[in-house]
């Protein structure tokens, strides 16, 4: 049976993504017209077809979205595949034509992959709280979907994980029990009876971690006076001091902004009955008798991850003692002040904000701070949708407002790795429109201000109108800029000015210790990771270098140097240097490299391996044939009996290569590509990867979603859903170029 998922479509525009229920058209402002009309038979049909069972696999593969976008480009792209020299060529040709050719399939109009970017399940909690905060509940339509997404990730123990794929936590357990109790489901439901048996049995929610204090105390389910004070004034100390919330790491620094607001206006829900109820239903100890400020540091073992550093510990008997005695002068200019920049983060993203959290968070300030009719909260509410998305495992709260500069930036290069993808000349000038459009043309008046690192001419992960600049985007950005001008196949219109603004952005991104980070150069000392107070998240206080994004960066300046040899070259060639240094300095002994946005050390292994590859004048040779040599060992150790190889998401959080129990086509690609940068001598190791991606691929030319591949802050995953097809595809593409003995 062929579903069409019970009316549920995806509108995008410039990017944009809303999911809209039976739209009467393509508009995506009309999204809500015809909400309702939503019925009980409506309700049944989402129950019908939103089955999904997370013990198969809890990664959905995005059916509804590639359903709907298959049929709707159902006459394909009929190119005629190159004609390769023998049955072997043949194979690999027809594959990598067929996994474009479906890909291209999948591309809006305006050029970008929409995709399901879930993963966390502690950001549609934090929504719904915001929602009910603000007497603002979404429609009929999106609550139920979201139910059904609530309850497809529940565990057979009965709890929620941090993530889709995590072990049940507390923190998972009781946001999404909470939410379920919102979205108005019984407490008699047996899957609720079982959610309480676990909290029950873990020691009920007064272990929840810090961010889930906050939540629960937002909701009158837990009283401030059990969470450590958020200090707010600390936004007023000096701006040189390293604690200055201004040198923390941006993510950091917006959530913490919002929340001091919260916090210093003690924001909560009125009590009602639902909230009384709630109360003796999340905790073991009668709700009136809870000694709050006991709770202040307490943690389920099955949630502590950072534990909280005896600096902390000082800091905090600081801080709570401060707000006792604190001047209520200062407190207001300290709440003047952080309204003042929530609505300026408001402003410079056009209310979508850097991220899911402080979206959420930022919405219940403005509510407080100026109304449910005012226009500023109706602004925010809009921008709601942008955050949700709908998957066959039901509606889900994405981890951004998308992922989409990135991976057309990324499968821009994928395709044009070898000549085959010129075959596809309209994906290709589709995507390139697209990043032409991405990219950041002006400055926001107040952002040296609050802070904002200079973004004219970078790129952005998502797009230009949530405009918060990255480093390794915008070095993505630039080399796909630069191979599409390569082949001539467009009216180039990102010209030489803007190139040049791309490469001063990823210069001045560049740190003292020669590495990249991701949004900011690093504003402090690695020692103010002492005062991490998530418990949750690791390497969260300050910006550091990483090598995908050092390499990422490395590898595009590079080809400027190539391309435009005249421009900066001293500063380039230095900058490359020291880059590649960095890169090898971070290699651990075993020859890998840790990564830190995607699982795991076979995708920072790829990284590091490129630039080291393409980076052979500026390094010495032997520390860098020495290096590469190492990297390929390793990753020939951990290749599997199949042919392929796969990590489980756990070398995240253990940082120590986590072997899954089957191969996965996402790290044999990375894998594959790295030794085939390196022009490893093991044809055979890479051969047998090739044909485990060909075996793998589907008659479609789509590949299988399996586990999850994304990663922040070491302990929580995040899907990217385009990955199962970039990277087979780059991978496919490199071997073709590396071997085909042209026809
Ligand atoms: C991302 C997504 C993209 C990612 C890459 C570009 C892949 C990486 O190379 C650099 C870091 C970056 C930009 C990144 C940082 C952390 C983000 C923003 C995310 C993983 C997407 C969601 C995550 C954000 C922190 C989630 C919100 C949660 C909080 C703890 C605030």
């Amino acid at each position: 049976m062929s579903l069409d998922y019970a009316g549920w479509s995806l509108l995008t525009e410039q990017g944009r993504q809303v999911w809209a229920y039976k739209p009467k058209s393509a508009h995506l402002a009309n999204h809500l017209d015809n909400i309702e009309n939503f019925t009980e038979k409506d309700k049944q049909q989402f129950q019908q077809q939103f089955k999904f069972n997370r013990n198969d696999n809890p990664s959905a593969s995005d059916k509804p979205f590639r359903q709907q976008m298959l049929a709707k480009n159902n006459k394909g792209f009929q190119v005629d595949k190159p004609e390769a020299n023998n049955a072997e060529e043949q194979q690999v040709v027809d594959a990598l034509v067929n996994g474009m050719e479906y890909f291209s399939r999948l591309q809006s109009d305006e050029g970008h992959w929409a995709g399901d970017y879930g993963g966390p399940l502690f950001l549609l909690p934090g929504l719904l709280i915001a929602a009910y905060l603000s007497d603002t509940p979404f429609p009929k339509p999106h609550q139920e979907m979201m139910k059904i997404y609530l309850f497809n990730h529940q565990q057979d123990d009965g709890g929620w994980g941090m993530h889709i794929e995590g072990d049940s936590t507390m923190f998972g357990t009781v946001m999404q029990y909470v939410s379920l109790r919102i979205l108005g489901a019984d407490k008699n439901d047996e899957r609720l009876v079982n959610a309480r048996q676990w909290m029950a049995d873990n020691g009920g929610a007064t272990g929840i971690p810090s961010w889930g204090k906050f939540y629960l105390a937002i909701l009158n389910l837990y009283d401030w006076a059990g969470f450590n004070s958020l200090f707010p004034e600390m936004w007023l100390l000096p701006k040189w001091l390293p604690v200055h919330p201004s040198r923390y790491w941006c993510h950091s620094r917006m959530v913490y902004l919002p929340m001091a607001y919260c916090y210093a206006e003690r924001i909560q829900v009125p009590e009602n009955d639902l909230i009384r109820e709630l109360r003796t239903e999340i905790y073991t100890e009668d709700f009136a008798t809870i000694n709050w400020p006991q709770q202040r540091n307490k943690i389920c073992d099955k949630d502590d991850y950072t534990t909280q550093s005896a600096v902390l510990k000082w800091t905090n008997l600081f801080s709570n003692t401060y707000e006792k005695i604190k001047s209520e002068d200062i407190r207001e200019n300290t709440i003047a002040y952080l309204l003042k920049y929530i609505n300026a983060e408001d402003a410079q993203t056009d209310y979508i904000d850097i991220g899911p959290v402080n979206k959420a968070i930022n919405s219940m300030c403005i509510w407080h701070a100026y109304g449910k009719e005012s226009k500023q909260f109706k602004q925010h509410v809009a921008r709601w949708y942008d955050y949700l998305w709908v998957a066959e495992d039901g509606m889900k709260m994405s981890g951004y407002n998308g992922s989409q500069l990135w991976d057309v930036a990324l499968t821009t290069s994928a395709m044009l790795e070898s000549d085959v993808g010129q075959l596809f000349p309209k994906t290709l000038q589709k995507s390139y429109q697209f990043i032409d459009a991405m990219q950041i043309k002006a400055e926001h008046s107040s952002h040296a201000e609050f802070f904002r690192h200079p973004m004219i001419g970078s790129w952005p992960f998502s797009t230009a109108e949530q405009g918060w600049p990255v480093a390794d985007c915008t070095a993505k950005g630039l080399s796909a800029t630069l191979a599409v001008h390569k082949t001539g196949i467009v009216k180039s219109s990102i010209s030489e000015a803007r190139i040049k603004q791309a490469v001063d952005i990823i210069l001045s991104y560049q740190n003292q210790d020669g590495g990249w980070p991701t949004y900011e150069l690093s504003r402090s000392p690695q020692w103010l990771e002492a005062l991490n107070p998530s418990e949750i998240f690791a390497d969260i206080m300050i910006d550091y270098s990483w090598t995908e994004c050092s390499a990422a960066c490395v590898i595009a300046l590079l080809e400027i140097q190539e391309d435009y040899p005249d421009y900066k070259n001293q500063q380039i060639r230095l900058a490359i240097s020291e880059g590649l240094q960095f890169i090898i300095k971070k290699q651990k002994t075993d020859g890998s490299w840790y990564g830190g946005w995607a699982v795991c050390f076979t995708y920072a292994t790829w990284f590091a391996v490129e630039a080291l590859v393409q980076g052979k004048e500026y390094i010495d040779a032997e520390l860098r044939t020495a290096s590469i040599n190492k990297a390929c060992d390793f990753l020939i150790n951990k290749q599997m009996p199949d042919g392929g190889w796969g990590e489980t998401y756990e070398s995240c959080a253990k940082m120590v290569y986590t072997q899954a129990e089957t191969s996965q086509v996402v790290n044999t690609a990375w894998a594959l590509l790295a030794l085939q940068a390196a022009s490893s001598d093991e044809q055979e190791a890479i051969q047998r990867g090739i044909d485990l991606l060909i075996q793998r691929q589907l008659d479609n030319g789509d590949w299988d979603q399996e586990s999850i591949s994304g990663v922040f802050n070491y302990n929580c995953m995040i899907t990217y859903s385009s990955y199962r097809n970039i990277f087979p595809i780059w991978a496919l593409n490199r071997f073709y170029k590396n071997n085909a003995t042209q026809a």
